[in-house]
């Protein structure tokens, strides 16, 4: 079964390439289940990307993407909560910096600025307040209609300094206290196994296999 995935980060083009090889063929009976980028994906107009959840922007980028492409589409929605900033980055993370001093306005942020942008907002806040969690939400499309939402977090604390070079966004800066490592310093299959994106994309496999198209 083939699944064309809504987005241009190319952090979660990976992950969830890797999953759809980990969970193998016996995960969808005996079909296996493919991801591809959506074709053109740069040239499609955009999807409006303002609610106030992850959810619905994963529902509204699942959508949008349907109606212009054939076949079953999956969006991904996620990002960073970091409850001493009352939830921030939130739906924003992928830009976060523009909302901050970091950057001059109209310029677009990179993970580095983001970086830099939440240990500036986070400098006097003390360890045992850094906690924070990640969310993915999933959610799945064909044809105008939508078909299932799949969500799940992560939870950890955010460090003093970057640590590590895989992964990609906030994961220098995310300590996941039960492998005692920040996201960046885990291997693409142990972030995939413990992972909001890794929890979420088994409940669409789950989900794939009990409704075989
Ligand atoms: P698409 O909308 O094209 O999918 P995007 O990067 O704009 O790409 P989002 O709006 O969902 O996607 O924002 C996701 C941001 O949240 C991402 O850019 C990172 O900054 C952060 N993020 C999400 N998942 C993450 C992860 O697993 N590790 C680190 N940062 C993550």
């Amino acid at each position: 079964m083939k699944l064309f995935l809504a987005t241009s980060n190319p952090g979660k083009l990976r992950e969830l390439a890797a999953l759809a090889d980990a969970a193998g063929p016996e995960r969808s009976r005996g079909e296996g289940v493919e991801l591809a980028p959506l074709r053109d994906y740069g040239r499609l107009p955009r999807a409006p990307e303002d609610d106030a959840s992850f959810a619905l922007n994963a529902l509204e980028k699942a959508l949008h993407y349907s109606r212009l492409a054939e076949g079953f589409v999956v969006a991904d929605d996620s990002g960073l909560v970091v409850e001493a900033l009352g939830g921030r980055p939130g739906v924003h993370s992928a830009r976060y910096a523009q909302t901050g001093a970091a950057l001059p306005a109209g310029t677009a942020a990179a993970d580095a600025d983001n970086n830099r942008q939440l240990l500036a907002e986070l400098e006097s806040v003390p360890e045992e307040q850094r906690t924070a969690h990640y969310i993915c939400a999933l959610a799945l499309a064909r044809s105008d209609r939508l078909l299932a939402l799949f969500s799940d977090s992560c939870e950890g604390r955010i460090v003093k300094e970057p640590r590590g070079s895989s992964g990609f966004g906030y994961d220098p800066l995310f300590y996941f206290p039960p492998l005692g490592k920040t996201m960046a310093e885990l291997s693409l299959p142990d972030k995939n196994q413990h992972s909001h994106r890794g929890k979420a994309f088994r409940k669409l496999l789950t989900y794939l296999t009990e409704h075989p198209a």
